[in-house]
């Protein structure tokens, strides 16, 4: 994909329940690409059935990343899905969670999602059709044409406009969300993202280094309804504010020529 480095969001590449495929997904997914799913989980006995019976018969290695739950969210797991990979996040926090997932996962492909219940699972295929089409890096949106969510309130709406904004100013892109983190991604393409975060800002993280990147970048739109059961573990300025630390941190580090590249075709 040389010379076809786009440091903008497309429109949504699929949008609605049955994706329309263009002739080019219908020809690579022909070739079997492998897809593993990275589910971080702490204590989510009551959710994680619910996601687990809803992912699509194109997924191909399930990693389930917990470690510090004290319910039974890892004994159901296995009994719903034997051939589970559980793997211990080595330390507290969804991004470290996630991190240690996609560290253990094999497949060509790799989807995070949350286990609480707030994401549809049957919206992987949207992801991974725009993976086959030749997207590297592939977001999910609540604001696109198509998304939603029922499960902002208006802090966190506000909270994350703003960062949105500040994420589209500072790496001159056209994001439509950000602080939510139903995301895939060509496996190949981890090194380049040099992860290290370990809380929530990790999507942050995920999301701008893939601009710098230069990973080809599109987003589906989403969903996300309300946690099924149990407590959040987010707390919005906490990790607002993390996420804010994060895109300045990065963007410091960015060298001028990455994003003036990315500008001139104006797609
Ligand atoms: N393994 C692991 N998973 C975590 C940790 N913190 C959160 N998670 C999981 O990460 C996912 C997202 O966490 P949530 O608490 O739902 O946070 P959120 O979705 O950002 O916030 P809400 O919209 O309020 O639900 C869920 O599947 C959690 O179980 C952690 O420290 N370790
Ligand atoms: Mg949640």
């Amino acid at each position: 994909m040389e010379g076809d480095r786009v440091m903008f969001i497309e429109k949504p590449v699929t949008t609605g329940p049955g994706p329309r495929l263009s002739p080019q997904v219908e020809r690579s997914r022909t070739t079997e690409r492998t897809v593993s799913v990275v589910i971080p989980t702490l204590n989510e006995e009551q959710n994680i059935r619910w996601v687990l019976e809803r992912l699509p018969d194109l997924v191909t290695e399930v990693v389930l990343v917990d470690g510090r739950s004290t319910d039974r969210t890892v004994e159901i797991a296995r009994a719903i899905r034997p051939d589970i990979e559980v793997v211990l996040e080595s330390k507290p926090g969804k991004g470290a969670a996630l991190r240690a997932g996609f560290a253990a996962a094999t497949g060509d492909f790799v989807v995070m999602i949350d286990a609480d219940g707030s994401m549809d699972p049957s919206e992987i295929e949207r992801f991974v059709d725009a993976l086959h089409s030749g997207y590297e890096f592939v977001k999910g949106s609540r604001f696109a044409p198509g998304g939603g969510t029922s499960d902002i309130s208006t802090i966190r709406r506000l909270g994350n406009g703003a960062l949105r904004a500040a994420v589209n100013t500072l790496y001159r892109t056209h994001f439509s969300d950000l602080c939510y983190g139903f995301i895939g991604f060509h496996r190949d393409k981890l090194g380049v993202l040099r992860l290290r975060s370990d809380g929530f800002e990790i999507v942050t993280e995920m999301t701008v280094r893939a601009v710098t990147a230069s990973l080809r970048i599109g987003e589906v739109a989403s969903y996300e309804y309300e946690r099924q059961y149990g407590e959040s573990n987010l707390r919005a300025w906490r990790d607002g504010r993390r996420a804010l630390r994060t895109l300045i941190r990065e963007r410091l580090i960015l060298p001028e020529t990455t994003l003036a590249r990315g500008t001139g075709d104006g797609r």
